[in-house]
């Protein structure tokens, strides 16, 4: 046996081994399919400075951002009632490290460069570039930026007009002294997915119930209770309220909301008619403040007209789900960065852990979730772009009105399961707080959740396809066929292609059948045909990308793994029975059974 000279666990000696830990290393030159998306994409004179920047962006996230991201999430906010004199302030005391993060946001023009369009149509490839490497050391920044754009988004699609002129030339400020975020306040007790409709026997009053009351110079006072509002130390807010008229009434239903501005503080500092209740306890997203306010005479400039409150606030919503959906992939992205490099690291079984398959295969599993959702929330970003430059074609407005809640409501759930995936392996590291691991997933939980539910997000899929009259499906099936075609002279493809044109033709005999049954039908099967339009198309994603000469071996194989799995789930299950109209009450059964209900 050993000999044991001398012994290595005695008093202060606590052993001689220590496991080395992951590093993370520049986030973009890791990552081989950004940069191989860029240089398909990207014309040739962007691609060098947008590649750069990118580069030492990278870099700067390594060596500065992410440990004032892990200080936002050790420092969490505060709420600071009542001055040392007793007066109620109602201050949210961030940290020093949160301040920083607006600075580096306006000095990297986080929301400005989409705004600016200096790569024209790639403007928005490149803004959402920058936030993907950005996000998981944020410390959750990344929450206030993505309401300032959606805020920047609404004013520039309603008019850069007095009163909102300033907000958004702030908004959209690199000077860290002009730079302002937004808050979105949508949320109320009654309803955060239904903000408006709520007319029941069981309820009266609509889901939002602020009133705004006109005043003699044209502008409103609200009066109201916000349930959720983060980011609650921004300069500025959006907000729906409800239009008091001359007879004391107000419109019920979401046809009686309207779009408010709202500055926060006044010329001293002190807050706007508003009181902060309290800050939410969360489970995760703690680095940024989420308060329930008191709005008591908040002067407000109704920016929207009467009644329009929720089709006007849509386009902040389409900029947040894009966010949101950066969020989730940048997050997928980030526990496989890391998880690959400590793989290097981690001896066990006599050999590392990148030498043990079964483990590679696990990160092989993730990667390729990974690279499907960053297709999508690439494709989703390009359309935006080509939809701000005037270059859109009808077929992209319909594919980007589709494919936002379809990435925002696919990459939310994948986040959750990638990086619990993820945090495993870490083994039991993976689970301790102080490495700074586990964060990732508290915070991924919220992806589901805040700018829409997967529900909501499911019965958006089903709104745009029964507005459009089945035009935004068309545009679908017409651009994956498409990809498909162009990709079918490739004979390692061809396999994947089959797989894929199968899906897409069982979707298209799937929708027509569903089309002759009633609404509740279709309604049953939102969720699993939001997943089928998710994975049909990322299927066709990583095959076009696959298909391109510059694509590697990897890149084909990703793409294969993927069309191994059901494509087209909304099929494949035994519908008839699963979407009909006794399966409600059967659920109701199985779910309540044993409930006093
Ligand atoms: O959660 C929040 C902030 C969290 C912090 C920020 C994080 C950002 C990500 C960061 C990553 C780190 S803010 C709260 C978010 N709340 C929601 O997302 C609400 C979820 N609920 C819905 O989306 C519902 O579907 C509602 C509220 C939109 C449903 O309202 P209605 O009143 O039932 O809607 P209607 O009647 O169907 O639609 C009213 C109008 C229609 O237009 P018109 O009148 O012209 O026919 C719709 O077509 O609004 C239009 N519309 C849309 N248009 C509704 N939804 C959309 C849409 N998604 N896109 C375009
Ligand atoms: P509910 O609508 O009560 O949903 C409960 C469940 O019912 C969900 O599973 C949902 O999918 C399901 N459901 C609801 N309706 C249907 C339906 N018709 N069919 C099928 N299923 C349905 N809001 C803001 O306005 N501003 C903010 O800044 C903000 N910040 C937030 C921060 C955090 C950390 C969190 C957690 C939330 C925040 N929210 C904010 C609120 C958030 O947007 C809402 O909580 C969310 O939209 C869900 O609304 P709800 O809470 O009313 O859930």
């Amino acid at each position: 046996g050993d000999s044991v000279e001398q012994p290595i666990f005695s008093r202060s000696s606590i052993g001689t081994f220590f496991q080395e830990r992951p590093v993370l290393n520049n986030p973009f030159l890791e990552d081989a399919l950004l940069q191989k998306y860029l240089s398909r994409h990207l014309p040739t004179q962007a691609l060098g400075t947008v590649g750069a920047d990118l580069a030492k962006f990278g870099e700067r996230i390594v060596r500065e951002i992410d440990a004032l991201g892990r200080q936002c999430d050790e420092n969490p906010p505060r709420l600071q009632h009542y001055d040392a004199w007793g007066c109620r302030v109602d201050n949210i005391l961030t940290c020093p490290a949160w301040a920083r993060m607006k600075e580096i946001s306006a000095e990297e023009g986080l929301v400005a460069a989409g705004y600016e369009r200096t790569y024209g149509e790639w403007s928005r490839v490149y803004q959402m570039s920058k936030l993907y490497l950005y996000s998981p050391s944020a410390g959750l920044y990344t929450c206030p930026l993505a309401m300032t754009d959606g805020a920047a988004k609404v004013i520039e699609s309603l008019g850069v007009t007095r009163p909102v002129e300033k907000a958004y030339r702030r908004l959209t400020s690199r000077d860290p002294q002009q730079f302002w975020t937004s808050g979105q306040w949508m949320t109320e007790r009654k309803g955060g997915s239904d903000v408006g409709k709520v007319i029941s026997t069981f309820c009266t009053a609509s889901g939002t119930e602020t009133l705004a009351l006109s005043q003699a110079d044209g502008i409103y006072k609200l009066y109201g209770f916000k349930w959720f509002t983060s980011a609650t130390d921004s300069d500025m807010t959006l907000t729906l309220g409800r239009v008091v008229d001359v007879h004391g009434h107000t419109t019920k239903g979401s046809k009686g909301l309207s779009l408010f501005y709202a500055e926060i503080r006044d010329q001293q500092g002190k807050l706007n008619g508003i009181e902060v209740q309290r800050l939410k306890d969360k489970l995760g997203t703690r680095q940024v403040p989420t308060a329930e306010l008191l709005l008591d005479g908040l002067p407000a400039h109704r920016i929207s007209d009467e009644g329009r409150g929720v089709a006007s606030i849509a386009n902040m919503l389409t900029i947040t789900r894009i966010h949101n959906t950066v969020a989730a992939v940048a997050a997928m992205r980030r526990i496989i960065q890391l998880a690959r490099e400590y793989a290097t690291k981690r001896f066990v079984f006599g050999k590392f852990l990148k030498d043990h398959p079964l483990h590679v295969q696990t990160m092989a599993r993730m990667e390729v979730e990974t690279r499907g959702a960053f297709l999508l929330l690439m494709k989703v970003c390009q359309l935006l772009g080509r939809e701000e430059t005037g270059l859109a074609s009808n077929l992209d407005l319909h594919l980007l009105r589709l494919l936002t809640p379809v990435a925002k409501l696919y990459t939310g759930k994948q986040a959750v399961a990638i990086v619990s995936e993820g945090l495993e392996c870490f083994g039991g590291q993976g689970y301790m707080e102080d490495t700074g691991l586990p964060r990732m997933l508290r915070d991924g939980q919220v992806l589901s959740i805040w700018e829409g539910t997967t529900n909501i997000l499911s019965l958006d899929v089903l709104r745009c396809l029964a507005k459009s009259h089945g035009q935004t499906l068309q545009a679908l099936f017409t651009d994956v066929k498409a990809k498909l075609t162009a990709a079918s002279g490739n004979q390692a493809l061809v396999p994947s292609v089959n797989v894929v044109d199968s899906a897409l033709c069982r979707l298209g005999q799937f929708v027509q059948a569903a089309a002759r049954r009633p609404p509740s039908y279709m309604e049953l099967a939102a969720r699993d045909l939001a997943y089928s339009l998710a994975r049909i198309y990322i299927g066709a994603l990583l095959i076009d990308h696959a298909a391109w000469e510059g694509a590697s071996h990897a890149d084909i194989y990703a793409a294969q793994r993927w069309c191994e799995q059901d494509l087209c789930p909304v099929f494949t299950k035994d519908v008839s029975s699963w979407y009909n109209l006794e399966t409600p009450d059967k659920d109701a059964a199985l779910v309540y059974e044993g409930s006093p209900l």
